[in-house]
């Protein structure tokens, strides 16, 4: 008996913890601020994170700079009702870094440290828009760049704010995954024929640094 009990003790000892799971959640203040809570979280690898909307707010999760061993973009879509999450499982060890897309100006970035943090040089930074496109401050050549296209459905309208829910397709050019996001549109369109369940067809300009405007829309 005595062994045994021996036994099952130095099994218990050798087996890997347990994967744990955490939250980070994506918070707007009262007095309008945007942050991650926790900003900054270690976890071991295999462990599991889940971002949640902590407000009936539009935000998002983006990686943009992962150990050089993930092969994959990190992305939520657009997460727009209080209770809304992306959840992830992290097995590459190393130092990722995050941020809200539409709040990344306003300081809405986080760190994750899966494990260890990486060395310098064993991460890589990841554009979730990379574009073959200048900015939009840049304008020779503006004839012989393309713009991104893309085809998705109107979500909603927004009349006032001249602005539109769409879900998209992905866009190659860019690098983005099938995701519902909120555009401004143009002052040039026209968006008196459309309404919420068109199938579209539009082109992107981008406007700053991360953010782009639909210059071009059509029914498919
Ligand atoms: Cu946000």
């Amino acid at each position: 008996m005595k062994k045994l009990l021996l036994t099952t003790a130095l099994v218990l000892a050798a087996a890997p913890a347990f994967a744990k799971d955490y939250t980070i959640k994506e918070v707007t203040s009262d007095d309008g601020k945007y942050y991650f809570s926790p900003k900054t979280l270690t976890i071991q690898p295999g462990d599991t994170v889940t971002f949640e909307n902590a407000q009936d707010d539009s935000h998002d999760v983006m990686f943009n700079v992962v150990p050089k061993a993930v092969d994959e973009m990190i992305m939520s879509p657009t997460m727009e009702k209080k209770g809304e999450k992306f959840t992830y499982t992290f097995n590459v060890p190393g130092t990722y870094k995050f941020h809200c897309h539409p709040h990344e100006a306003l300081g809405m970035t986080g760190t994750l440290i899966v494990g260890a943090p990486s060395k310098s040089g064993e991460t890589k930074k990841v554009s979730h828009h990379d574009m073959g496109v200048k900015t939009a401050g840049d304008h020779h050549d503006a004839a012989v760049t393309a713009m991104p296209q893309g085809t998705g459905k109107i979500i909603s309208l927004d009349a006032d704010k001249h602005s539109m829910k769409v879900t998209h397709d992905p866009i190659k050019s860019l690098s983005w995954p099938k995701m519902t996001m909120t555009f401004s549109v143009d002052s040039s369109v026209d968006l008196s024929g459309y309404q919420a369940g068109d199938a579209i067809g539009f082109t992107l300009k981008p406007i700053g640094k991360d953010d782009y405007t639909v210059t071009s829309l059509k029914k498919q």
